[in-house]
């Protein structure tokens, strides 16, 4: 019988299906492991090749752990809720629900085709009422919570409350708006609600604030910074403006702190966390006030992370947006920073902050006074300082910054050396903390920790500057003006939000006509009719905004324990048992965003006692991406590049010359041309060359032409083959190219290991004890797929696999002592052929609940050893003898084998020496 993939994946597909062979109990009678895969968001394209490597890695790890005793949650679901889904709605006025109906159904098939081991039975989609009530109920519970510093977590509101009533805004250490009012318990008691409810809002842990925002008019969104490449939306290439826009926002600031230290306690790589840490952005120094030279009681404030260079500063700089540049400039400067100011509005935030050669800036004509010195200083407005970052403002000191250094000598200001360290040195700017400090009246003398310590209290008993730490993070901007996405569940009073009842969740997506913002620039469920929450007759208006994509998938972990409860996100008996995620998969890409979201989520539903962790995932990987090979066309009369696609079937009429937008190749190859080269291609009449045909390794996108389908790999080669091809692809972390050519040596490792169990095409497994080099050959690869799966290394189990199956071959093993574990350890890479396997064997229950084969180190040590025999040093043959020989034995076996009898014939033996487990020399004389 041979290997037919086709006949035997179906059939178990089915079997499994039809005994719940995959359903997860939580059974606190076994140890639990949960292995996560970020759910993917259900596009119109489907799955392409590169999505499943990290899917089949996980897929694997969770098998394996599930035959090692292990109650394994493994599941899927959708992130449903999305743009492209809206973009299509708007389009062709389909719902975007019957949209991602449709493409959830289509995945599903593909994940189905590949052999994944998902209880569906849990599987969640956000874009579902009955989850994203549980969004919606945990936004309600942040507008109910402030982070009380105090006690390092957050705290229901009312305990605010109760503070603001007896004590007034005073001792309340809290999280909240940088200018949050002040008053008293009496103040605070006759006010009105309204007022009330807007000093709350300075500390809820999601709120409504005007911010500004980048808009992109032609989405209709509000985009975060790396949303937007080179000035455009990064979707679609659209303009984006400045605008101002009452946003929700989410306090994720409160929590900096605790994101920080949390990547202390978690398996991730240290790029990740690096990545996360530069992302929170913690900055620890202090702000300083700077009084006008000419107007004392105004007051700029700097941030600095130096504060022991303060001796140091010959100038400030405020940012060009600084609320006092317009009152600070004098009229004779006012043409130049107008101008100033204008150009700087022209430049992107990253172009500001990547310029480092170039010094622009203008003079403000003002100057403040140095308040450890006296000394006035001149202030100036230049692009390099940001608006949004501290306070907006700095204190130059060419001599502890390079930056500074060079607006210095540009502008021709002062360097003053502050350190003993930089005495003789000219003009260079000097970064070190190291050294004594000169000229520098209170801390003369004193070293880098003492001197910030010392002029850090020497400003707070004076108020005029104070120790700050500072975090380059922002809060999280919580709305879009989108439809497809969850309703936020606030009614308007007074222009005062309130939360809706919990009992009233979930708050549905109501029905509009267009998906488009109204004609007043509403957001589209602006258009829906009818829909007020109604109080006691009266109709209150709802927020018209939607929640962002990183709102459903901040806490989907939870729902996969207990996907249907209807009373919590799930059940505490759930949370106690499945924890945490112990292993959790995913690309690279949501480095900052998701992981950081969804961390701070976890942090604030471990305040409320719901989870159990403070770190959701202890262990996690980012697959690498699998990229495609584009195929592009170049046109050399208009320089235009075309990608060409290279799936679909060849059609020779598209060729002519102007058709080549949609032109299509098979196979790479098109007519008689290999595309793997870079070739000159085609040639017009008289012999021009005008189109050239290149390959590119890019990222697999449907936009590109280049897009694999997972689905024509199975059908054509098997769900185990595709598996372990991309597997064996590398390193799963590694980025690599897509390319099928490997994929026959795997087929063909699958045929080989079939064909151990058949001779001739007939059953041929026997009962027979097997030889020292069969149990060799199984527990050599126990061992190093056990290992290997361990610290997650997939494409030397590949590797290591096809060496046991050879050796198997070699020897022609036919024992099921060795076939059978030999089966249940390739288990969790094919699940389809293994299983056929374990039946023909005789088991009539799956080979997904076998036992994992144990590694038996005896078998591990060879038997025998290989001694050459050599004469005078002279080696003439050599021989296997039993390892456990010991060096006499060796002597006598020798000196009895007829070879050596012959050859000593006539001869004297002088001397035999045996070098135990090396070799066998033996000295002769005539
Ligand atoms: C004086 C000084 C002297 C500084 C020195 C540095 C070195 P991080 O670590 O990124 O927080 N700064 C403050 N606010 C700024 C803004 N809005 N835009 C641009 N730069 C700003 O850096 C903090 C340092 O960056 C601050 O410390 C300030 O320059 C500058 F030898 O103050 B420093």
């Amino acid at each position: 019988m041979l290997y037919h993939p086709e006949n035997i994946e179906p059939k178990w597909r089915q079997k499994w299906a039809e005994s719940d062979l995959y359903k997860v109990s939580n059974d606190p009678s076994k140890p639990k492991f949960y292995v996560l895969d970020m759910f993917p968001y259900p596009s119109g394209a489907g799955l392409h090749v590169g999505h499943p490597l990290g899917y089949i890695a996980s897929d694997i790890y969770a098998r394996f752990k599930r035959l090692k005793g292990f109650n394994v949650l493994h599941p899927m679901g959708f992130d449903s809720f999305g743009l492209p889904a809206e973009q299509y709605a708007i389009q062709t006025g389909q719902h975007p629900a019957i949209t991602t109906e449709a493409n959830i159904s289509t995945y599903i098939a593909q994940l189905e085709k590949i052999g994944f081991c998902y209880d569906w039975s849990r599987e969640v989609r956000t874009s579902d009422p009955s989850y994203y009530k549980w969004t919606q109920w945990i936004f309600i519970q942040l507008f109910h919570h402030y982070y009380d510093i105090s006690a390092n977590k957050a705290l229901p509101i009312h305990a605010l409350i109760d503070h603001f009533s007896t004590q007034g805004s005073q001792g309340i250490k809290a999280a909240c708006d940088d200018d949050a009012s002040v008053f008293t318990a009496a103040e605070w008691n006759a006010m009105n609600e309204t007022q009330q409810q807007t000093i709350l809002l300075e500390y809820r842990l999601t709120y409504p604030n005007e911010s500004m925002v980048n808009f992109c008019p032609a989405l209709g969104m509000v985009l975060s910074n790396d949303e937007i490449k080179d000035g455009v939306s990064e979707r679609g290439g659209y303009p984006i403006v400045q605008k101002r826009m009452k946003q929700w926002s989410m306090r994720i600031t409160a929590y900096a702190d605790r994101l920080l230290t949390g990547l202390d306690e978690v398996e991730w790589t240290e790029s990740l966390k690096d990545q996360q840490r530069n992302w929170i952005g913690k900055s620890v120094g202090a702000s300083v006030k700077f009084a006008l030279s000419d107007d004392k009681n105004s007051i700029i404030e700097v941030f600095t992370t130096r504060v022991d260079t303060i001796y140091g500063v010959s100038f400030m700089v405020i940012a060009p947006e600084h609320e006092l540049v317009a009152q600070i400039t004098k009229p004779e400067q006012k043409e130049d920073i107008e101008k100033y100011q204008a150009w700087t509005a022209s430049r992107s935030e990253v172009d500001r902050m990547s310029e480092v050669k170039r010094v622009t800036g203008a003079f403000t004509g003002s100057y403040v006074i140095n308040p450890v010195n006296g000394e006035e200083v001149p202030v100036y407005i230049a692009d390099y300082v940001l608006a949004s970052y501290g306070t907006g403002a700095v204190m130059g000191v060419p001599s502890g910054d390079q930056r500074d250094w060079n607006f210095a000598t540009h502008f021709g200001l002062p360097i003053i050396p502050i350190l003993d360290a930089q005495k003789d040195m000219d003009t260079q700017a000097d970064h070190t903390k190291e050294g004594l400090y000169i000229n520098s009246e209170l801390i003369n003398g004193m070293t880098y920790k003492d001197a910030t310590q010392k002029l850090i209290s020497w400003l707070e008993e004076r108020g005029i500057g104070r120790g700050k730490t500072q975090y380059r993070m922002r809060n999280a901007i919580f709305s879009r003006q989108r439809y497809w996405g969850e309703p936020v569940p606030v009614y308007y009073k007074n222009d005062i939000p309130y939360t809706l009842p919990v009992d009233k969740l979930p708050l549905l997506l109501p029905e509009v006509d267009k998906y488009l913002p109204t004609e007043t620039g509403e957001p589209p469920l602006g258009r829906a009719t009818d829909w007020k929450y109604t109080v006691d007759g009266v109709d209150y208006e709802y927020e018209l905004s939607t929640m962002p994509g990183w709102a459903g998938s901040s806490f989907y972990w939870y729902r996969y324990m207990d996907p249907t409860n209807d009373q919590a996100i799930a059940s505490q008996e759930a949370i106690h048992y499945w924890q945490d995620v112990d292993l959790y998969i995913g690309g690279s890409e949501h480095a900052t965003g998701h992981l950081l979201y969804s961390r701070f989520w976890n942090h604030f539903l471990f305040d409320l006692g719901i989870a159990t962790q403070k770190e959701y995932a202890k262990k996690l990987i980012n697959q690498g991406m699998i990229q495609g090979r584009s195929l592009y066309l170049y046109l050399k009369s208009t320089g235009r590049r075309l990608f060409v696609d290279v799936n679909l079937a060849d059609d020779k009429d598209r060729l002519s010359r102007d058709k080549y937008d949609t032109m299509i190749i098979k196979d790479n190859r098109f007519e008689g041309i290999d595309a793997d080269q870079e070739i000159e291609w085609q040639k017009d009449e008289q012999g021009q060359v005008y189109a050239q045909l290149k390959p590119e390794i890019e990222k697999m996108s449907k936009r590109t032409l280049n897009v694999v389908n997972p689905d024509d790999m199975v059908d054509q080669y098997g769900a185990d083959c595709f598996r372990m091809y991309e597997m064996f692809l590398g390193p799963i972390e590694q980025a690599k190219p897509w390319d099928t050519k490997g994929i026959d040596g795997v087929h063909k490792f699958l045929r080989k290991y079939w064909a151990l169990f058949y001779n001739d095409g007939k059953w041929a497994v026997e009962d027979t004890e097997p030889t020292g080099e069969e149990f060799m050959a199984l527990h050599t690869a126990i061992k190093k797929i056990t290992e290997d799966i361990e610290r997650f290394s997939f494409n030397t189990c590949v590797s290591a696999f096809m060496i046991c199956v050879n050796e198997l071959q070699r020897l022609q093993c036919k024992k099921r002592a060795i076939l059978e574990p030999l089966t249940v350890l390739l288990a969790p890479f094919a699940p389809f052929i293994t299983e056929e396997i374990f039946h023909a064997l005789g088991h009539t229950s799956s080979v997904h609940r076998a036992d994992y084969p144990i590694c038996d180190e005896k078998y591990l040590v060879k038997s025998t050893i290989e001694y050459p025999i050599c004469f005078n040093g002279k080696r003439r043959e050599s021989v296997d003898f039993s390892a456990d020989l010991n060096p006499k034995q060796v002597e006598e076996a020798v000196m009895s084998m007829p070879s050596v009898l012959k050859y000593l014939e006539g001869k004297k033996v002088n001397k035999v020496i045996v070098v135990p487990k090396k070799m066998v020399n033996i000295v002769v004389g005539e």
